[in-house]
């Protein structure tokens, strides 16, 4: 059976293209031990292919229930593919999101929603170029309207290799996730190096516990991320925050032209 995480932003949509996807035949639970609905279903025509449902996030931080549960489902469970949907219309802010999901090391396809709504905007965003840098599909949809739904249905039908990941980070930066992998090697599944380096940089309380980190682990870890602070003058959670806003901006700059207003 393949699996395809559905993950996006609250009000992307995401419930009304869960629906689209998979009619009627859904499974309604809750995630393991919390009161988070967890939602499965069939893809439309696609016995073997199972939906999962990840509660709404704005990124894969531990500071919501939601978070923790899509963050602990995509890195534990390993689903075959995320489905990231991305808010057309909010572009800027939706990728966000997608940034930290490409760093799964998982396949990823964008479905960039709310189309009619886009068109109605006049602004246009050219999502081959999109696709290319992230690395990822990129397809168009409206799941209200039901647009763009089959080629969205075979692009998931399609095996999905993993992308590239994108140049979001600075040399900085990248060279401390360099020795942050050095010295997790031997902790976490090689596919989610990367993942954790990234979250033992934020100090994210709950990666450093699962690390159970020796002192002087602990102390070379404080070295490399207090490197970075200093040359910055931020905390290493910000800094990440800045340069993927950065990159989101350096993006859009190249594939999103808004709308040219008459002049009065
Ligand atoms: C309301 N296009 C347009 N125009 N709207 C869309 C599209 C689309 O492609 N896809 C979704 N929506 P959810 P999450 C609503 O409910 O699926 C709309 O949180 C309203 N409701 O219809 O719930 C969708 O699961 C009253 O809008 O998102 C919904 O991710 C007035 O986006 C909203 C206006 O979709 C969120 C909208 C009583």
């Amino acid at each position: 059976m393949k699996t395809i995480a559905l993950a996006g932003n609250p009000n992307s949509g995401k419930t009304t293209l869960f629906n689209a996807l998979t009619g009627s035949r859904q499974h309604t639970g809750n995630w393991p031990g919390v009161t988070v609905e967890k939602k499965e279903g069939r893809l439309k025509n696609h016995e073997d292919i199972l939906i999962q449902d990840l509660p709404g996030i704005y990124s894969l931080s531990p500071y919501t229930l939601e978070e923790v549960v899509s963050r602990a489902y995509l890195v534990k469970e390993q689903p075959d593919v995320v489905l990231d949907i991305v808010d057309g219309t909010n572009i800027e802010r939706n990728l966000y999101l997608t940034t930290q999901l490409l760093e799964l090391n998982l396949p990823v396809v964008l479905a960039v929603n709310m189309a009619d709504m886009v068109r109605a905007s006049g602004n246009t965003l050219d999502l081959k170029k999109l696709s290319a840098v992230l690395g990822c599909p990129a397809i168009s949809i409206s799941a209200l309207k039901k647009e763009g739904l089959d080629e969205l249905t075979a692009e998931l039908a399609k095996p999905q290799p993993t992308g590239h990941r994108p140049d979001i980070f600075d040399a900085q930066v990248l060279q401390a996730l360099e020795e942050i992998q050095k010295l997790l090697a031997d902790k976490v599944p090689p596919q989610s190096l990367y993942w954790y380096a990234v979250k033992a940089f934020e100090r994210d309380e709950r990666v450093l516990e699962e690390l159970h980190l020796d002192p002087e682990q602990t102390r070379r870890m404080e070295a490399i991320v207090t490197k970075v602070e200093k040359e910055y003058d931020d905390d290493a959670e910000s800094i990440l925050t800045t340069q993927r806003y950065d990159y989101i901006e350096r993006i859009l700059a190249g594939c999103f032209t808004k709308r040219r207003r008459p002049p009065a």
